[in-house]
């Protein structure tokens, strides 16, 4: 069957709560994917960040197929021999007390707004039904209906009220603004990301990740950090908070945590926080499952052994300066750290940058826009030298068709 036959069936069955490219993909290896047809595309979006390892990396698969004919759930109704083992190899590596597995980031977010509301019930003081928690403008967290209440972008919430009360809109690197908030007795938590990504890959100034640290400390506020698209090795550090040494009270993880095979999702926190919510009051069917536990080991270990991290931070630079080098009229800025980066394109016709991505497509690089005139440029952190060279050459080769449009 070629690829129309699969877009009609996915018209005709499926919901229409995406737009995708006009491409079906069949395969995927490495930074590499193939459609139907056979041909082959650079993957520059990576899942979003789902898949920093590389598509069907065999370790990662390897444990997986492994795990898979052995034993996949048990519920939390029962232990089992794979979750300890898990808690214990990801809370050693990242440096906090304990771990609270759930499945998509999306949970992994609103399990961080419940501890911080009940720490701030039994541990700050502030009144019940009182907490605040102060998050950004522009923010993407994910898409449940509390997550969407406090979403700056009309297209996320839009029609899906009524809103979820208790947060407050700041800037994003605007330390001023946060620190206005921040006297407010009845805040409990900021919640960001330490790089804005659906926003378009929005950088703070050096030195705001170390300054929120301080302030929410000076202020008994936990610091939620959801590097859930920044995290595991995305920006050439584990964490996008490693640039300058800060840890936050609540990591928020997910995404590549199983190096895109299935969704898995973690909250770390340290004892004083984690501990406020009690057996029986949060989960889920699926968290922390012996399948996910293996996979998720599986996937931290190839990001540490084959030192992913290092290799992003090298190839972005590269990617950067190469991107930069290109003499156009239509590329307002290339920015990024490590190897999530994106291009902000500059054109009087609003579908400029989706017309760019499907020449792209055309010519062997999936990429695609986010919030108009931004391309999100996000390939898996294995990529090397030669595979940057050519996709900088698809994207220089692409740029003529914004003159016709
Ligand atoms: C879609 C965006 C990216 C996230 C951060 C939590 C979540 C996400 C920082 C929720 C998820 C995904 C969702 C996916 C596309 C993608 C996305 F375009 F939507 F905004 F990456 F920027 N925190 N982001 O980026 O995690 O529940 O999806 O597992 O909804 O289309 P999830």
């Amino acid at each position: 069957m070629n690829s129309s036959y699969y877009i009609e069936l996915e018209e005709k069955y499926g919901a229409h709560n995406y737009h995708p490219l006009p491409v079906v993909i069949s395969k995927a290896r490495g930074c590499e994917m193939w459609d139907v047809e056979g041909k082959k595309y650079y993957d520059f979006l990576s899942g979003y960040s789902a898949v920093n390892q590389g598509h069907c990396h065999s370790k990662i698969i390897e444990a997986l197929i492994n795990q898979a004919s052995n034993l996949t759930l048990t519920s939390r109704a029962f232990y089992n021999d794979k979750l300890g083992e898990y808690e214990k190899y990801i809370t050693t590596l990242l440096g906090f007390d304990k771990m609270l597995p759930m499945n998509t980031g999306a949970e992994a977010v609103e399990t961080g707004i419940k501890l911080a509301r009940r720490w701030a019930y039994t541990k700050k003081g502030i009144q019940e039904n009182r907490a605040k928690i102060i998050v950004c403008a522009e923010n993407f967290h994910g898409r449940t209906s509390t997550i969407v209440s406090f979403s700056t972008d009309p297209s996320a919430y839009n029609k899906f009220g009524p809103y979820m009360p208790g947060f407050e809109v700041i800037p994003f690197n605007d330390l001023n603004a946060l620190k206005e908030k921040l006297q407010d007795s009845h805040v409990a938590a900021f919640l960001f990301e330490p790089i804005q990504g659906e926003a378009g890959i929005i950088l703070p100034d050096n030195g705001y990740l170390a300054s929120v640290r301080s302030m929410c400390s000076a202020t008994n506020v936990l610091m939620i950090a959801d590097e859930i698209q920044t995290g595991l090795c995305r920006t050439g550090k584990m964490m996008a908070c490693d640039h300058e040494n800060v840890k936050p009270d609540i990591l928020l993880l997910g995404k590549a945590l199983s190096g895109g095979t299935m969704p898995i999702s973690a909250v770390l926190a340290n004892d004083e926080v984690m501990l406020t919510i009690h057996p029986g009051e949060h989960g889920s069917t699926f968290g922390g499952n012996p399948l996910a536990s293996v996979v998720a080991i599986a996937a931290l270990k190839v990001l540490v052994d084959e030192q992913m991290a290092e290799n992003a931070d090298k190839m972005g630079k590269l990617f950067r300066d190469k991107l930069s080098s290109i003499k156009s009229k239509y590329i307002k800025e290339v920015r990024g750290i490590g190897l999530m980066n994106a291009i902000e394109i500059i054109h009087h016709n609003p579908n400029a940058a989706w017309n760019l991505c499907e020449t792209f497509m055309q010519n062997g690089l999936l990429a695609k826009p986010t919030h108009g005139d931004k391309i999100r440029l996000t390939p898996p952190l294995m990529i090397n030298e030669r595979q940057i060279n050519e996709a900088v050459e698809i994207i220089e080769e692409s740029l003529p068709v914004l003159e016709s449009l």
